[in-house]
């Protein structure tokens, strides 16, 4: 069993993106800004808006954290956004999810600029990457291709499971991993809550990727040996001996899966920094098309 190491990954491409962004540097040109808004105190949000102002800092990125007020009407947000999608100074932006419940996300997302839309989640965006049209893949998919890709494990031809259609997660890699692409041409089978005899399908599954929010659901006696796991829940569970109060469970029983695993991605230090990486890269991406 080889672990599937995010953190040592993630590290690598920001390095590589440092370096980019030292030659941009070099020649006089702009430094690439990410903007995100975050609205209200949810204690995870901010955690993940940080690790992404952090990373901005380490590959050497302008970035603007918009915070906001739990309360904050839906016309007031959509108002925030308008003034990052005309603000020249930044290249990409994001709105961290999830919102309130009062607020419409899907005319959220519809509000960003698709230009500037690093997160991929702009219909216009959506569509161009279900016809495999140059655009900006959403992050976590996008960190689980090049997981795989400098891992070197073979995608082509092998049945690949996704359990969950999120929007975000699940219906992107199944489309992703569908297509003819360096990591794809795989036989795709998007599983979810309504799927009959689930287990008789992850049996016959030579890559798994889950990501479905709930704890510990992927356990030994579903899988075969020798299949890959790509694990990318991320549930926190009281533990007094921890210093933050809590530890991340994935969406994989690790202790029983992993010793029939070729290759497992941890949970933290898996998928999770993998996403945050991409979204560095795509705003590098963003940056390049302002140029151009
Ligand atoms: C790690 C996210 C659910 C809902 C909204 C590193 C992250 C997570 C884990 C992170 C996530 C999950 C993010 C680890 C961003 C991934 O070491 O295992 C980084 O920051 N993520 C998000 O922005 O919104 C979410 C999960």
């Amino acid at each position: 069993m080889i672990l599937l190491d995010g953190k040592k990954t993630s590290a690598d491409i920001k390095d590589e993106i440092a370096i980019e962004v030292s030659k941009l540097k070099e020649q006089g040109k702009k430094t690439p800004h990410l903007a995100a808004i975050l609205v209200g105190d949810d204690g995870a949000s901010r955690t993940y808006v940080n690790a992404k102002v952090k990373a901005c800092e380490k590959v050497g990125f302008a970035s603007t954290l918009v915070k906001l007020n739990a309360t904050i009407s839906e016309a007031e947000l959509l108002a925030e956004i308008e003034a990052l999608n005309i603000n020249d100074d930044v290249d990409g932006f994001i709105v961290q999810l999830p919102l309130p419940k009062h607020i419409d996300e899907q005319k959220v997302l519809m509000a960003v600029s698709p230009n500037k839309d690093v997160d991929g989640f702009h219909p216009e965006n959506v569509g161009k990457m279900t016809l495999n049209l140059p655009t900006f893949l959403p992050a976590t998919p996008a960190g689980i291709l090049e997981l795989l890709e400098r891992y070197e494990i073979e995608t082509s031809g092998k049945n690949v499971v996704v359990i969950g259609r999120s929007h975000i997660v699940g219906s992107p890699m199944s489309i992703l991993m569908a297509q003819k692409r360096t990591v794809g041409n795989a036989t795709v089978t998007l599983t979810h809550s309504r799927t009959k005899d689930l287990e008789s399908i992850t049996k016959e599954a030579d890559i798994i990727v889950v990501a479905l929010g709930v704890a510990e659901f992927l356990k030994g006696d579903m899988v075969k040996d020798g299949v890959v796991i790509i694990d990318v829940g991320i549930t926190r569970v009281d533990d007094s001996s921890k210093k933050s109060g809590f530890r991340l469970l994935g969406d994989v029983h690790f202790e029983s899966v992993a010793p029939k695993a070729s290759y497992i991605t941890p949970v933290p230090g898996g998928v999770g920094p993998m996403t945050i990486a991409m979204l560095m890269k795509n705003t590098l991406l963003a940056r390049a098309q302002n140029e151009a």
